[in-house]
């Protein structure tokens, strides 16, 4: 591959939503899941069936995450090996005893919610806040925002890997956004416009499969970038991306070489909310057998002053 392009010019061209809900706005794309999209995710709602999307924090055969940041560490503070002979647990008047743990994590090593001003190029942020706010903690379009309003739609699975007769997706492997329309008409379901989106791949199967392997020449399969992509995330006003990758997007993207450029195209551009690292195992199985693939989707990632993202177990209620 020749020279690789900065970002700013491989997506000079790039629509953007900036200004669209007002200078002050930090939740982008959500904006279109109004009153009406929350009823309109209700009403795909059959027989009442709950399916919880996230991978648990604290695997015993290990938490993918991306390179270069670690798996969460959960740590006993208290049990009841602390009430021994000779051990240092509090006294409570009736002979309470208890258990307390705590966990060192990075906000995006588990299922989670990104921020909309988790990724940046050119010194701008989504909606054109300065990435200066970041310094620190995100001043502007931080996990906050997201948090408070929740995200509640219509949800609908689009599981590509079932689709390409695939145990899961090949790493560096793409698919376009014709081919999210291909495998949705395959499956029986139309996207409609609003819709939130989740992607299959089991391309995290491999994660257990393979080890340390995993990430050696590390590229996840995902959408690749392609300027009709993302108008057509636009004109269908998708709010919020969730896939079962790490980071939703092929890695690196093929024409190009850019890393993540559909976090910048979507996220940094339109404000599309991105929600990675789910497990979308049981639900995707579900959908096979029943051939319901629009659910109603709810989710609220945790409140955490100032944060890039953070973790989330979002709900599917068939
Ligand atoms: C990066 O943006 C680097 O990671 P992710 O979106 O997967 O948290």
């Amino acid at each position: 591959m020749s020279e690789i392009k900065p970002m700013t010019e491989i997506l000079k061209d790039a629509p953007s939503n900036w200004g669209k809900w007002g200078a002050d706005d930090e939740v982008g794309a959500l904006n279109y899941l109004t009153s009406e999209e929350v009823m309109r995710g209700i009403r795909s709602v059959r027989s009442g069936r709950v399916f919880t999307l996230q991978r648990m924090i604290g695997d015993p055969k290990g938490d993918p995450v991306w390179p270069g940041r670690s798996p969460a560490v959960r740590i006993q503070v208290l049990d009841e090996s602390d009430w021994d002979e000779g051990g240092s647990a509090p006294e409570f008047p009736g002979g309470l005893h208890y258990a307390d743990d705590k966990i060192e994590a990075f906000l995006q090593g588990s299922t989670q919610y990104d921020a909309l001003g988790h990724v940046w190029y050119d010194g701008k942020i989504y909606n054109g806040f300065d990435a200066d706010t970041t310094r620190g903690g995100l001043e502007k379009a931080s996990i906050m925002p997201i948090a408070e309003r929740g995200v509640v739609g219509r949800g609908i699975l689009l599981d590509i890997a079932r689709w390409r007769g695939k145990d899961s997706l090949d790493p560096a492997e793409t698919f376009t956004y014709e081919d999210l329309l291909a495998c949705a008409k395959d499956q029986g379901v139309e996207i409609e416009k609003r819709d939130i989106l989740l992607i299959r791949t089991n391309f995290l199967a491999r994660f257990f499969e393979m080890g340390d392997a995993f990430y050696e020449n590390f590229c996840e399969p995902g959408l690749a970038y392609s300027p009709e992509l993302v108008r057509w995330f636009q004109e269908m006003e998708i709010p919020n991306l969730a896939t079962d990758t790490i980071a939703n997007e092929v890695t690196f993207d093929p024409t190009t070489g850019v890393a993540l450029p559909l976090h910048c195209a979507l996220m940094r551009n339109l404000g599309v909310t991105l929600t990675e690292i789910c497990d979308l195992e049981a639900i995707a199985a579900d959908c096979a057998e029943d051939g319901q693939y629009a659910f109603m989707y709810a989710a609220a990632p945790l409140k955490v002053a100032k944060a890039a993202g953070t973790p989330v177990n979002p709900l599917a209620i068939k």
